[in-house]
């Protein structure tokens, strides 16, 4: 098992002990929370054998007590996710723009990261068509930095007042709390139709990029502008970029809806899963960066309007750092579930800008710990300490672990010789950048700037490939075609015309309901117009295919050492092969399959290789498993005679993406070229 806990931290940030485990279980007796040590913990205490219980009994209403608050909170978003611990690598690239150190030149940084879904309950499941949140805590020698972004580049809303708005309207409806962890449903659809500004996020989260593949497949955006400034005091704009290294990848809607039902946890294991294989997931961190001008804006484009991107085309990104996650955390609860991000924790040399919506987050993130983890002491909590020594003359609240001394907690003070004592810039002190405010009268309104809501899906939409656009379509098909209200579903199909003639006639066609005309203005300007930008697409290149799975079908007629040449030639690829059987019973060569017939569904595989032996099954399931993959677009192989149960899975000969191989290295080596392009997509474009 390749698990780590968290170092554990003392509440002022120092560490506490080489054993993180003895904060928690110590001794080798059962005892008491008081520490006393037990006879029984199985039976309550009774007048007499047959009872009735004596509310004398302590060791009892402790157990249960704590028991019934066992639960806190879930978070109000975000409540489903997973985390890992990990390094971030600095390049020192970032130095002409920021001075931040950890992200000096091969700098390490522990990060604990967590992924998640942002409607879902928390029981709900992993692979529902959501935004995905990618919050990183940098636990860096300067303090902790938490860049709290998404898997999505843009928001919802521009202004953080609209929040509770568009959660109310994504979450359950009220009355039955039904649909769960999805946006298929009327309150959404009125919403997003009557607010265009959430058309944008909406088209991005009806894309593929809404069904991620794995959270190790996802690129993370820190959404909003952020201002940077390096050593001599000079800013600059940037917005942060997570590039995957194994690309960007997603699920087909059919294998997500499957997933469902047959791994709700499809995510969490498939990230749990890689890291103990030591298929470490691995980003980099880039920056696009903007001259820090009054307007604050950038090729026409409000670098405020969290609405926006800046197409890569116009501002590459470039690499700063990088982040490998290598340790699963050790308690889901103690980690993953009181991780608490804010976006004000800031390093000098980050600071945050003026985007609305950014302003509001910087009041949300303190505010809800203090319900969802019981008091403002959180940080406390050993995966929220600092790394970096904490003296904050914050004093007591719920759950203070710490011991203070002295008796000056207030600034000025000599009676504590005047400690502790402020930082200037040569101690490494935050600095506020003293940005300049333009003057003008206290308002509610918003800039003009802001009022363009379809030009950028427009981009978006002409960015795709054709095999991108069904999907596009296909998810608005679906989504409206569950929303009840006739009016809702018109005016977003207005919204759809307003983006593009074709896509809206598309689903309109779906529906059964008439295309509208596109109403919006823009259309007639430049920006209005826009040219495609490469960069959106997920489709088109070939990616590594280290961390991948491929499913290796062989029977008692299978040879044993191709059985093991198959397996050693993946692992040799970085690749994990799971062995599925059609039965528990061992494989030649004495290996016990990993799935059986009656457990593999192609959900789980990026491809699926038949090794030779398997031409006279004709077993259901084994059926099943191969007309999903032909569905689901994956690379499939056979071996020698298997190429029989291919045709009897529902293969025509010469499909695309199947390949048939007199031995097992020629099967492998075409599949593993397959497989670095995701998928065979011209196997179902239509
Ligand atoms: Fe969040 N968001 N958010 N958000 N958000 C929370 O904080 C909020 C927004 C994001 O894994 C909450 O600890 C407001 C944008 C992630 O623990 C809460 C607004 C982006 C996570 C909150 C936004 C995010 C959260 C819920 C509009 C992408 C999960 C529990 C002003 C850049 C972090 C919590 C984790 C979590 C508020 C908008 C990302 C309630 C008010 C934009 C990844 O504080």
């Amino acid at each position: 098992m390749n698990q780590e806990a968290p170092q554990a931290r003392t509440p002022t940030g120092a560490l506490a002990t080489d054993d993180a485990s003895v904060n928690a279980q110590q001794g080798e007796w059962l005892t008491t929370a008081g520490g006393v040590r037990l006879r029984d913990t199985d039976h309550s205490l009774k007048a007499g054998e047959r009872g009735p219980t004596l509310l004398q009994d302590h060791h009892l209403r402790e157990k249960i007590t704590h028991f019934d608050h066992e639960r806190i909170p879930e978070r109000v978003v975000h409540a489903r996710g997973a985390g890992a611990h990990g390094r971030f690598i600095g390049y020192g690239t970032a130095e002409p723009v920021c001075s931040a150190g950890f992200l000096g030149a091969d700098r390490e940084t522990p990060v604990f990261v967590r992924f998640s879904t942002v409607l879902g309950s928390r029981g709900s499941a992993d692979t529902v068509r959501d935004t995905r949140g990618f919050a990183t805590k940098f636990y860096t020698d300067d303090g902790t930095f938490d860049l709290v972004g998404n898997n999505i580049p843009v928001f919802f809303i521009q202004d953080g007042i609209k929040f509770p708005d568009v959660i109310h309207a994504g979450k359950p409806q009220p009355a039955r709390e039904i649909p769960q962890a999805q946006s298929a449903h009327d309150t959404f659809w009125d919403f997003v139709s009557l607010h265009t500004e959430a058309q944008h996020h909406t088209l991005w989260n009806m894309s593929d990029r809404g069904i991620p593949r794995s959270y190790r497949m996802m690129e993370g955006f820190g959404v909003h502008t952020f201002r940077l400034s390096n050593a001599a005091g000079e800013t600059s704009l940037v917005k942060f970029h997570w590039k995957p290294r194994l690309g960007v990848h997603a699920l087909v809607w059919e294998e997500a809806q499957l997933a469902c039902g047959f791994d709700p946890d499809f995510h969490r294991r498939d990230l749990a899963d890689a890291i103990e294989a030591a298929a470490y997931p691995e980003w980099e961190l880039g920056i696009q960066v903007f001259p820090d001008e009054p307007d604050q804006m950038f090729a026409g484009i409000d670098l405020l309007d969290p609405t926006k991107i800046v197409p890569e085309e116009l501002a590459p990104v470039q690499p700063i750092g990088r982040m490998i996650l290598e340790h699963n955390p050790s308690n889901y609860f103690a980690e993953t579930e009181q991780v608490a991000f804010h976006v004000g924790h800031l390093v000098p040399g980050i600071d945050v800008t003026d985007d609305p919506l950014m302003q509001a987050r910087l009041f949300s993130y303190v505010d809800t710990q203090i319900t969802r983890l019981g008091g403002p002491n959180y940080t406390q909590i050993p995966i929220n300490s600092p790394h970096a020594p904490v003296n904050d003359m914050l004093r007591d609240g719920f759950h203070q672990h710490a011991v203070h001394r002295g008796v000056a907690p207030y600034r000025p003070n000599s009676l504590d010789g005047g400690c502790p004592f402020t930082a200037g810039d040569a101690e490494g002190a935050f600095r506020d950048t003293a940005v300049q405010i333009a003057a003008g009268p206290k308002t509610r309104a918003q800039a003009a700037s802001f009022d363009d809501h379809f030009s950028q899906p427009r981009l978006f939409w002409r960015s795709m490939t054709p095999v991108e656009r069904e999907h596009i379509v296909a998810a608005y098909s679906f989504e409206l075609g569950k929303v009840n209200d006739q009016a809702v579903k018109e005016r977003q199909l207005q919204c759809l015309a307003n983006i593009d003639p074709t896509l809206c006639a598309r689903v309109a066609d779906a529906l059964g309901l008439p295309a509208p005309d596109a109403t919006a203005p823009e259309a007639t300007t430049e920006a209005a117009d826009p040219a495609p930008s490469a960069a959106l697409s997920m489709i088109g290149a070939t990616w590594p295919v280290e961390g991948r799975l491929v499913g290796v079908v062989a029977c008692a007629e299978s040879p044993a050492d191709e059985i093991a040449r198959i397996r050693g030639a993946l692992v040799e690829a970085g690749i994990t092969p799971l062995l599925i059987g059609p039965t528990g019973a061992p494989l030649p060569g004495g290996l016990p399959p990993q799935r059986t017939f009656a457990t593999a569904r192609s959900i789980e595989y990026d491809a699926v290789l038949l090794a030779s032996g398997t031409a006279e099954r004709d077993d259901k399931e084994l059926r099943l498993l191969l007309s999903e993959c032909l569905r689901h677009a994956k690379p499939i192989a056979g071996v020698g005679d298997a190429d029989q149960a291919l045709v009897a899975g529902g293969m025509a000969p010469r499909t695309a993406g199947v390949v048939l191989a007199e031995d097992a290295e020629q099967a492998l080596t075409r599949l593993i070229e397959l497989l670095a392009t995701h998928r065979v997509w011209e196997r179902v474009a239509g």
